[in-house]
This record gives structure tokens, sequence and C-alpha cells, in this order.
């Protein structure tokens, strides 16, 4: 479980460019923050990740796509 705020300063260390999106090569290179993303989101890598939650398609994943990735998974608090 995670809360609103803890998920935003999670994607904020991702975003190391603060593009406001997180790429696949930002979750490889955090394979400690990239476990805790899957586990939130019930997902088992950063590829399931972007196939099930990437809704534009852009191969990156934005902070409302995250939060409806953890909310989903019923593990936003
Ligand atoms: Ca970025
Ligand atoms: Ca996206």
């Amino acid at each position: 479980m995670t809360t609103e705020q803890e998920l935003q300063s999670l994607f904020n260390t991702l975003d190391s460019d603060r593009d406001g999106k997180v790429s696949i090569n930002d979750l490889f290179l955090s394979p400690g923050l990239s476990a805790i993303i899957s586990s939130e989101t019930n997902t088992t890598s950063p590829q399931e990740l972007l196939v099930n939650y990437d809704s534009d398609k852009d191969g990156s994943i934005t902070f409302e796509e995250l939060k409806g990735a953890v909310e989903k998974a019923n593990n936003l608090n």
C-alpha cells in the first residue's frame, strides 16, 4: 500500500530528467524502485507495467497512468 504523496515522491525520483514521464529505461536503471512499483501495481516487470498501463502508448508512464495502475491494484491509500 502507498499514499498518493509517497507515490508522487517515488515517481519524482524515477523521473530524473523531470519531464513528467518515467520511461522503461528509467525503471530498469532503478531496480529497487522498480520493484516497489511492480509490487504496488501487481505487475511482475516494467514491460508488464507498460503493456497494461501505458494508456497513450508513448512508451513511458506519467504520474496519472501510474496512479491509475496502483488504484486498480487497490494499493492506493
Ligand atoms: Ca523522465
Ligand atoms: Ca504513457
